[in-house]
């Protein structure tokens, strides 16, 4: 699979932003919602029996194709240790029709990085397999919620360097730099390139109170030349603009990016009110790009 760069004709290109499929049997935001003008390219509907492996690489912050890793990993199983759960395999699953990520509480042997563990986590990204510059994403998605979970449906670059990242949907069980009740869904860009990373951050708080983490949600993401935006059920909760970067605005994030999906536990963070195991589940992800009949690259 190779980037979406609007002239490859897909067969899907029927589905408009009057798309009203949907994508699972429970819950609320079974329409899809997509802004104006968008086509869509790519999804993965999660309907099985296996994780799909032209889609995603499973499990892993490397990629196997090619030996890449994600930049900054401490081992093939763990991003950094700000992160509780070792990464694996039986934790990431496709169960009735959803991607199941699922976060336990359990003693474990890791091998990369090699050490002792009190938490595993499900991961998937599409490294090298499905990126794309711009575009509007939608998840279908049910959180967990509790102090000790850390999931989030991100993006980071295809040329193997942090910054950039979108956060596209973050969610913190619990900062204790916040008033309780202390969650929060983070929607965050970050840009310029370690070690001079920058962050704009905005955080929805109490989440789980508001909108119920387990509730399935419909997640949207917006990516343009100018300005991000993040739809909850379609209502838009959060804009950023290129021009808020100021002097910086040339660093706004033009560059193919590739998607990671986990669940996670913060270190730092208790686990006195977390249920185990918890997961991040996903009915469907979809991309979305706009139709731009001429000029091709998006
Ligand atoms: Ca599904």
């Amino acid at each position: 699979m190779s980037a979406f760069d609007g002239t490859q004709g897909f067969d899907t290109a029927t589905d408009t932003a009057t798309d009203t499929e949907t994508g699972g049997d429970e819950g609320g935001g079974l329409s899809g919602f997509v802004p104006e003008g968008y086509l869509l390219v790519w999804e993965d509907d999660f309907e099985g029996p296996e994780i799909d492996s032209e889609n995603w690489v499973v499990a892993s912050l490397r990629d196997p194709l090619s030996g890449d890793l994600v930049p900054g990993a401490v081992g093939d199983h763990l991003l950094n240790y700000h992160y509780a759960g070792y990464i694996t395999e039986e934790d990431s699953f496709i169960e009735e029709g959803a991607l199941v990520l699922r976060n336990q509480k359990r003693s474990y042997q890791g091998q990369s990085p090699v050490g002792s563990f009190d938490y595993t986590s499900g991961w998937v990204m599409s490294m090298h397999r499905i990126f794309f510059n711009k575009g509007y994403v939608e998840v279908r998605a049910q959180f967990p919620s509790g102090d000790k979970v850390w999931p989030a449906l991100w993006l980071i670059s295809e040329e193997l360097q942090w910054c950039p990242e979108w956060d596209m949907w973050e969610y913190f069980g619990f900062r204790d730099d916040l008033e309780s009740p202390y969650d929060n869904m983070g929607t965050h860009l970050c840009y310029d390139a370690w070690p001079d990373q920058k962050w704009k951050s905005n955080f929805l708080s109490s989440f789980d109170l508001l909108y119920d983490c387990e509730a399935w949600h419909l997640y949207g993401f917006e990516w343009t030349e100018t300005e991000a935006r993040w739809f909850l059920d379609g209502a838009l909760v959060h804009t950023v603009s290129a021009s808020s970067l100021g002097a910086n605005q040339d660093l706004w994030p033009d560059e193919d990016m590739y998607i990671v999906l986990n669940n996670g536990q913060r270190s730092a963070s208790p686990d006195e009110n977390t249920l185990w195991p918890n997961a991040l589940k996903i009915d469907f992800i979809r991309l979305y790009q706009k139709g731009n009949s001429d000029s091709g690259a998006l």
